[in-house]
C-alpha cells in the first residue's frame, strides 16, 4: 500500500484550476515502488492516480489485483467494520448483505450530467453542465473527501480481455463496497492493468462517497454503515472520456464500469468510432434442429431483461442461453453482419419478483459468492424479498434492519434491491460469453411496460421503421431510478438515462448503421409483455412463455412463417405457437388490438416529443410518423 497521509494539500497537477490550490505538495508515483504494481506501464495513469490522491488525501492507496485473497480481506474488513453482513455460510457461502442509506437506493437521474463542450451535444433529454465549471465544483467536493479512507485503484476490462470490441478503464474509489461489486461486474486487476500501455486508450472513472473520516480541522468523523453524501453528482465528460461520480454508493451511480462507462461514455465512443453501446440483453436461442439465433433486446430498467436473458423456454425442443442481461456493445464484423458482446462479467439484477417460478436460473446463479443489497434478512441468516416465496416468513429484518412481520404493512425488501453475481455462476451461460469477437445478431427487440396500445409482438417493416419503434418506446417508470413509479414516460431505445450525447444524433447514428449494414442488418421487433385487460390483469403469462414470441421471431428470420401487415408493424396473425397454453381467444385478440383513437393520441404525443429535438431530428423518423398516421387512417 502507498501511504500518502502527509499529502494533505490539493494538487497543482494538470487539469485542476490553480485557484483551488492552497499549498501544493504534488505526489509522485513510480511503478514497482511503495505499493504501486510493477505492471503499471502508463505515465498518464500514474499521474492521474497521484493527482487524485493529492486532491482527495486518503490515508492509503491500494491497487487492486483482483485476487481471491483481496476479496476476502476486503469483505472481512467490511464485516468487522459493520458495513457488510455475512450471510449464513451453510445456506449462502461467501455471500453478503449490504444495507444502503435510505436516501441512496437507486440511480439519481436529476443529478446525472453530460458535460460535453456544447449543450447541444448533450441534447434536450440530458442534464448538461459546462465542463470547466463542473470540474471546478467537483474538485471542491473531492478535495479532502477521502481523508482517513483507503483509496482503491481498480483497473478493469469491459469485455473479454484483449478482445477487438473490449475496452479498458480504471476506477478510483473510496468505497470497498464498490470494489467488491466491480470485481463481480468486470474483469479487474493486474491483467487489465498490464494491457493499459503507454498508447492504450482507457477511461478514467473517479468515484467518491463523500464522507471523509477526518474533518477539515483534523478531527475524527464517525464511520457510517453506508457512507454517502446528500450532495450527489454523476458526471460524464464524453470528449475526454472521463467519469467523476460523487456522493452515492449505489448501483449505477457507483459501479462506474456499468452505466457511466459502458453506456454513457460508450455511446459517445460508438458515435465517434462507428459502433453501438446499448441497454440490451444478449441471448442465444437454439431450435430443435440445432440452429442458433442470437437476439439482443432493449427494455427499460426493471422491465424484464434479466428475466428474458435467463428464460427457460416452454416451447418443446427450444433452449435459451444467457450472454448478457443489461448491456451490449455492437459492431459490424468483417462479414458485414452486426456482432455483439456483453461487456460485463456479472449481473446486477433486481431481486424482488425473482422466484422459482419467474426466474429459477437467477436463483441457481446466486447460491453462493453473491452480494445482496437492500434485501431482507431471515432469522437463519439468509435473504428474502417480495415474491421469492408465496408466503413471507413470520419474522425478518427488513432492508433497513428493522424487525418485520407480514403484518408490518411495509415492504421487507426495497423495490430496487439487487443481487450482484458473476455470470460464470449462471447455469445457462453461453460459452460464447468468452468469445472476444462476440456473436452475430439475428434480431433486435425493443420493449417496455405498456398497459395499453402496444401489441405483444410486431415486426418492423424495415430498419428505418425499426429505429422509429426504438425511438418511440414509452414505459411505466420503475423503482430503478428515483422518481414517480408507474408514470408513463418516453424512454427511447431504453436509453433515456444512458445516452451520452444528443438523443436525436443517436437516432441518426442508428440510421447510419442501418445503411452500413444494408441487407445484412438484423430484423427489428417490438414486444410488450405488460399489456393489461380492462380488468387490470396482465393479458400475457410472460416469463418462460415469452419463448413463444422468440420462436416466432426465429421463424420470421428464416422466412418460415408469414406475417400480417398491421398499422404498427407486421404481426403473427395465427402464426404464434400456442400449443399447450391456455390463453383465452379474447385476451389474445386484445393483446393485438389497435385502437385508432388512442394511437392517434400517441402519434400526437410522439410529434410533440420529437419537436424538442429541433433541427437535429432526423427526417426519416418524421417520415415514419407520417407513414404510421397514414396506416392508422386506413383502419
Ligand atoms: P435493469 O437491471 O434495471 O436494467 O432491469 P431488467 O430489465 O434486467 O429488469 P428485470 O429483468 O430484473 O425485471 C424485473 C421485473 O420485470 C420484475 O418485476 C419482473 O416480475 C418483471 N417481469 C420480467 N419479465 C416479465 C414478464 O414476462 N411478464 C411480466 N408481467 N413481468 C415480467
Ligand atoms: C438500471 O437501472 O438500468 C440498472 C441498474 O441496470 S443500475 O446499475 O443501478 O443502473
Ligand atoms: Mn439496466
Amino acid at each position: 500500500m502507498t501511504h500518502v497521509a502527509s499529502a494533505r494539500t490539493e494538487s497543482t497537477a494538470a487539469g485542476y484550476p490553480l485557484s483551488l490550490v492552497q499549498s501544493a505538495e504534488p505526489l509522485t508515483l513510480v511503478a514497482g515502488v511503495d505499493g504501486v504494481p510493477a505492471e503499471v506501464d502508463n505515465d498518464e495513469l500514474l499521474a492521474w492516480v497521484a493527482e487524485v490522491a493529492a486532491m482527495t488525501q486518503p490515508a492509503q492507496i491500494h491497487w487492486c489485483d483482483g485476487s481471491e485473497e483481496e476479496w476476502t480481506a476486503i469483505t472481512d474488513g467490511m464485516v468487522d467494520a459493520g458495513t457488510l453482513i455475512r450471510l449464513n455460510p451453510e445456506l449462502r457461502p461467501n455471500s453478503f448483505l449490504a444495507r444502503s442509506d435510505a436516501a441512496d437506493v437507486a440511480r439519481v437521474e436529476d443529478r446525472t450530467f453530460i458535460c460535453s463542450k456544447t449543450e447541444a451535444d448533450a441534447g434536450p433529454t440530458n442534464n448538461w453542465r459546462e465542463p470547466t465549471a463542473m470540474k471546478k465544483t467537483l474538485v471542491e467536493l473531492f478535495t479532502g473527501s477521502m481523508r482517513g479512507r483507503t483509496m482503491y485503484v481498480v483497473p478493469f476490462s469491459m469485455g473479454p480481455l484483449g478482445g477487438p470490441i473490449s475496452q479498458l478503464g480504471v476506477q478510483i474509489t473510496d468505497s470497498p463496497y464498490a470494489v467488491i461489486n466491480l470485481r463481480i461486474m468486470a474483469k479487474i486487476g493486474l491483467e487489465p492493468l498490464r494491457q493499459i500501455q503507454q498508447d492504450t486508450e482507457w477511461v478514467s472513472a473517479l468515484h467518491g462517497v463523500g464522507h471523509p473520516l477526518v474533518d477539515d480541522e483534523g478531527n475524527a468523523v464517525p464511520e457510517l454503515t453506508w457512507p454517502s453524501n446528500e450532495t450527489k453528482y454523476i458526471t460524464h465528460f464524453p470528449e475526454s472520456r472521463e467519469i467523476w461520480s460523487y456522493g452515492s454508493g449505489y448501483g449505477g451511480n457507483a459501479l462506474l464500469s456499468k452505466k457511466c462507462f459502458a453506456l454513457r461514455i460508450g455511446s459517445a465512443m460508438g458515435r465517434d468510432e462507428g459502433w453501438l453501446a446499448e441497454h440490451m440483453l444478449v441471448l442465444k436461442l437454439t431450435s430443435p434442429a440445432g440452429r442458433n439465433y442470437h437476439i439482443v433486446a432493449a427494455f427499460p430498467s426493471a422491465c424484464g431483461k434479466t428475466n428474458l436473458a435467463m428464460m427457460a423456454p416452454t416451447v418443446p425442443g427450444w433452449t435459451s442461453q444467457t450472454i448478457g442481461d443489461d448491456i451490449a456493445w455492437l459492431r459490424p464484423g468483417s462479414d458485414g453482419r452486426l456482432w455483439a458482446i456483453n461487456p460485463e462479467a456479472g449481473f446486477f439484477g433486481v431481486a424482488p419478483g425473482t422466484s422459482p417460478k419467474t426466474n429459477p436460473v437467477a436463483l441457481a446463479t446466486m447460491e453462493a459468492n453473491t452480494v445482496f443489497t437492500n434485501v431482507a434478512l431471515t432469522d437463519d441468516g439468509d435473504v428474502w424479498w417480495e415474491g421469492l416465496t408465496p408466503e413471507a416468513p413470520q419474522h425478518l429484518l427488513d432492508w433497513e434492519g428493522n424487525d418485520w412481520t407480514p403484518d408490518s404493512g411495509t415492504l421487507a425488501a426495497h423495490p430496487n434491491s439487487r443481487f450482484t453475481v458473476p455470470i460464470e455462476q449462471c447455469p445457462t451461460m453461453a460459452p460464447e460469453w468468452y468469445a472476444p469477437e462476440g456473436v452475430p445478431i439475428d434480431a433486435i427487440v425493443f420493449g417496455g411496460r405498456r398497459a395499453s396500445n402496444v401489441p405483444l409482438v410486431a415486426e418492423a417493416y424495415d430498419w428505418q421503421h425499426g429505429v422509429f419503434l426504438g425511438a418511440t418506446v414509452a414505459s411505466e417508470q420503475t423503482a430503478a431510478a428515483e422518481g414517480p413509479v408507474g408514470e408513463l414516460r418516453r424512454d427511447p431505445f431504453a436509453m433515456l438515462p444512458f445516452c451520452g450525447y444528443n438523443m436525436a444524433d443517436y437516432w441518426s447514428h442508428w440510421l447510419e448503421m442501418g445503411r452500413r449494414l444494408g441487407d445484412k442488418a438484423p430484423r427489428i421487433y417490438q414486444v410488450n409483455w405488460f399489456r393489461k385487460g380492462t380488468d387490470g390483469r396482465y393479458l400475457w403469462p410472460g416469463f418462460g412463455e415469452n419463448s413463444r414470441v422468440l420462436e416466432w421471431i426465429a421463424r420470421r428470420v428464416d422466412g418460415l412463417t408469414d406475417a400480417v401487415d398491421a398499422p404498427t408493424g407486421r404481426v403473427p396473425g395465427d402464426g404464434l405457437n400456442l400449443d399447450g397454453l391456455e390463453v383465452p381467444a379474447e385476451d389474445l385478440a386484445e393483446m393485438f388490438m389497435v385502437d385508432r383513437e388512442s394511437w392517434e393520441i400517441e402519434c400526437d404525443l410522439t410529434e410533440e416529443y420529437f419537436e424538442q429535438f429541433g433541427d437535429a431530428m432526423p427526417d426519416e423518423l418524421l417520415d415514419e410518423l407520417k407513414s404510421l398516421r397514414n396506416r392508422l387512417s386506413k383502419i
